[in-house]
């Protein structure tokens, strides 16, 4: 079978993984309160293979949950291999291969999905006074998170009214009640711009929400791409085939066929419940929760023996780092090709936990420019963190491709040894800001802006087309024959291994 397979269909990803031995299938019973979201946690900072969770106390019988989706693994060479499976890609993939194969879809043709009549989602279907949230296992992630948390590895559907731009969006989702849920539509992202729309027509947003999704269509979900492109659309154009999807049940929207589970229901117009904290992306507990609109659960469709991934945020690497840093990288680095920019390759360093994005550029293109530090920063600036990708980053690194931006070790060497404390920090306190940074102000959450910054590496000689210094290394101080001559005699020196 094709990897692509695996990027189309959830239950043959964790097969996939299986034959791999990438998966846990935990038989011991686990309890949802804790339990299992601790060992989540150990297995992303140990990067072993993901947990799927059988046996879950109390929960209805069959129900399962998986851990770490898109974690990464310690094997040398397959370290992005659970990310790479979820586009059908090699275990051994690079980031580069994996940003190729994202960004070759923004150039393809659309993929229109397939309409269908049913799907394995519809083996089971609660309507109405049915609808029991709790019955499934809902995970408490984080001891002092203000809720059990349903949705944190799945995507919001919703739709403009005339149905013509069809969003899919991850977002998180907090349990209130066994029929009701509560979680951020913040208004710059594309669910609140649409529910912005129904609110206009005085509406509530249609609405549902898809978990255990095809493992390609949830990593578009977690992808800036931007406003009035519909992401089912795209998904089509990455895998070169039709996504299937079928109808809700009480509402307008299509949702894949063969999803675990699908929530469905409205946004409220008006009703708000407390939702948070919860452990969060950048890598921090907050104490306190915000109020945020009620989601009501009309209908619940789900596979036999259902199974609910999850994403237990935090520290780096998980899922916030893996796909969402993954996908802004793919758009960033689409955004400033386009405007003709010197940038070869863009990175959000899974390390800076999605708060810094590095900027790989050509020097020699950049000399064509005629330009310095400040001017170029601006046009940076003025382009990147104006775009929808570009506002949920809030700190770019410039740096020339001598680096390799995806390796953290040579850019924290360039970081400290490049950028002039004075000249080469460029700060934007006017432009908008995405409120979820962890170290805004109270005063730039209430403005909605601050905490931009551009940190340039570039030496100004190199803006220029000269060098400052070359680098003072094994591969880069002594002649070809020597290196060689090095190498083959590794062993013979009496060492062993490093060769
Ligand atoms: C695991 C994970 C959880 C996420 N949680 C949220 C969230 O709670 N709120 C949010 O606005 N974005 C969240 N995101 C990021 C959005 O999915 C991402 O910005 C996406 O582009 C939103 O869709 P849109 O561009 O169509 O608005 C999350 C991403 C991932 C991978
Ligand atoms: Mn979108």
């Amino acid at each position: 079978m094709s990897l692509l397979e695996s990027a189309l269909d959830f239950r043959t990803f964790l097969n996939e993984l299986a034959k791999r031995q990438d998966l846990v299938e935990i038989q011991q019973e686990v309890s949802a309160e804790l339990e299992l979201a601790a060992i989540t946690r150990r297995v992303y900072e140990h990067r072993l293979p993901a947990p799927l969770f059988c046996n879950i106390r109390g929960s209805m019988p069959g129900a399962r949950i998986l851990g770490a989706p898109a974690g990464m693994t310690a094997k040398a060479g397959e370290e992005y291999a659970r990310l790479a499976l979820h586009f059908g890609l090699a275990a051994h993939s690079s980031p580069q291969d994996i940003v190729a194969k994202i960004r070759a879809a923004v150039k393809a043709e659309p993929v229109a999905p397939e309409y269908c009549l049913t799907g394995p989602v519809k083996e089971n279907i609660w309507l109405g006074d049915e609808v029991d949230l709790e019955r499934f296992p809902v995970p408490l992630l984080h001891e002092k998170d203000g809720g059990k948390y349903f949705g944190t590895y799945g995507f919001h559907v919703v739709q403009s009214p005339d149905g013509e731009w069809k969003s899919w969006g991850i977002g998180r989702l907090m349990l209130v009640d066994g029929k009701r849920l509560t979680g951020p539509a913040i208004p710059t992202q594309h669910i609140g711009m649409i529910r912005e729309m129904w609110s206009k027509q005085g509406k509530p947003t249609p609405w549902a929400m898809v978990l255990g999704a095809p493992p390609a269509a949830v990593a578009v979900a977690g992808m800036p791409l931007p406003a009035y492109v519909s992401e089912p659309d795209y998904i089509g154009a990455l895998l070169g085939k039709s996504l299937s999807l079928v109808k809700t049940q009480t509402n307008d929207l299509w949702v894949p066929a063969n999803a675990e589970i699908v929530l469905e229901g409205e946004i409220s117009l008006t009703e708000q419940a407390q939702e948070g904290p919860m452990g969060e992306y950048h890598g921090y507990q907050h104490y306190q929760g915000n109020l945020h609109p009620v989601f009501h659960v009309k209908a619940v469709t789900f596979r036999n023996n259902p199974i609910l991934p999850i994403c237990v945020a935090g520290l780096p690497p998980e899922e916030n780092h893996t796909i969402w840093g993954t996908m802004i990288s793919a758009q960033l680095l689409e955004i400033m090709q386009q405007a003709q920019l010197p940038v070869d390759f863009v990175w959000c360093s899974y390390e800076a936990a999605t708060c810094w994005a590095v900027v790989s550029v050509d020097p020699a293109k950049l000399a064509l420019l005629d330009t310095c530090a400040a001017e170029f920063a601006a046009r940076v600036a003025e382009l990147v963190f104006g775009s929808h990708p570009g506002y949920l980053v809030p700190k770019l690194i410039l740096v020339s491709n001598d680096i390799d931006i995806t390796d953290i070790q040579q850019v924290v060497w360039a970081l400290a040894t490049r950028s002039h404390p004075q000249h080469d920090h460029f700060t934007f306190p006017e432009l908008k800001s995405f409120p979820m940074v962890p170290y805004l102000t109270g005063e730039d959450k209430q403005r909605g802006r601050g905490g931009k910054v551009i940190i340039n590496c570039l030496f100004p000689e190199q803006f220029k087309g000269r060098e400052r210094a070359g680098t003072a290394s094994f591969q880069h101080s002594y002649p070809e024959h020597i290196r060689n001559k090095v190498l083959e005699n590794w062993t013979r020196y009496g060492y062993s291994s490093g060769s």
